[in-house]
């Protein structure tokens, strides 16, 4: 599946957000009927939830990025020591430095499942890869120390008390448990199940929070089930579709009252109907989730109309 996905993308074409609804399950339905009970690989609601994100950061849709525009992910929830990482070849699929500064889609696949799944074998790698500053297969303490110093000027820039690097080793050592002193190794972290704590105290800052506020017996926990639920990339994307179809249909919605109300203003005035006395609020219309800027609706509509 994800070969089709990428030549999708190769071949250069650009949809507005709003289109891949229409288009992809045509493309879906060429390769299998019930694709989208499959976990194992892209259902059409992983793809439309990844490449949406893409579309959001792809700013100039020519589909690369660059490191400035992936630092805007997640409300730059992402640390710039990783991001600057991922961009100096260390994950990119071909081993290279990217050129011209950027990666690909592809690449930016890679990233988002590794970002929103840190338990998986591959994401763990993928992280581990960006960390790993010298190349020598290990964690050594200094790697931990460079990327949470970044966490800290972070959490102190939002009036946070960070805790201190020793501290935080100690209880980082506590959870991985690594087999020799002073090294983490591939193996410690997979072995530990808690990898996703792991990386996100060093690069996420916004998860690395919301793992400190939640019960720590619940944390400890994290593994026993494992198999059994959801995984976090499936609950993932499982919301962010949910919100990605709400905002379209509330700006279908939008567009329609738009319309109606732009022709209901049009048939007025040909009737020669004065709007400054009957306007309709046109807040009525849009709903909540509606991105579009209703001063600005009213500002257009005076200038046209009165
Ligand atoms: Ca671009
Ligand atoms: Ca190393």
């Amino acid at each position: 599946m994800q070969v089709w996905v990428e030549g999708f993308f190769s071949s250069g074409s650009a949809l507005p957000v709003g289109r891949c609804l229409d288009v992809i399950p045509h493309v879906t339905l060429l390769e299998e009927e019930d694709i989208n009970q499959s976990t194992d690989y892209f259902s059409y609601e992983h793809f439309y939830v990844i490449y949406c994100k893409f579309w959001e950061l792809d700013t100039d849709h020519d589909l690369y990025i660059d490191e400035q525009d992936l630092s805007k992910h997640n409300d730059h929830a992402i640390s710039s020591r990783i991001i600057e990482r991922i961009f100096s070849g260390a994950v990119t699929r071909s081993r290279k430095v990217p050129k011209e500064g950027k990666i690909s889609y592809a690449d930016f696949v890679w990233f988002l499942l590794s970002e929103e799944d840190k338990k998986t074998q591959t994401s763990i790698e993928y992280w581990f890869r960006c960390m790993d500053l010298d190349g020598d297969g290990v964690l050594s303490m200094y790697e931990l120390e460079y990327f949470y110093e970044e966490q800290c000027q972070k959490m102190e820039s939002m009036a946070i008390e960070p805790l201190p690097f020793e501290d935080c080793l100690c209880q980082i050592l506590d959870l991985v448990k690594p087999q020799c002193d002073g090294k983490i190794t591939l193996h410690d972290l997979k072995k530990s199940k808690q990898a996703n704590l792991f990386f996100d105290t060093f690069l996420n800052l916004d998860k690395y929070l919301d793992h400190e506020q939640k019960d720590p017996f619940s944390v400890m926990r994290v593994g026993e089930n494992e198999g059994q639920e959801l995984s976090d990339w499936e609950k993932y994307a499982a919301e962010e579709y949910a919100i990605l179809v709400a905002e379209e249909a509330a700006s279908e919605q939008w567009n329609d009252g738009y319309d109606a109300e732009l022709n209901s203003l049009e048939t007025d005035i040909v009737n020669g109907k004065n709007h400054a006395t009957d306007k309709r609020p046109f807040s009525d219309m849009a709903s909540e989730e509606s991105k579009v800027d209703i001063n600005e609706y009213e500002y257009d509509y005076e200038d046209d109309f009165e």
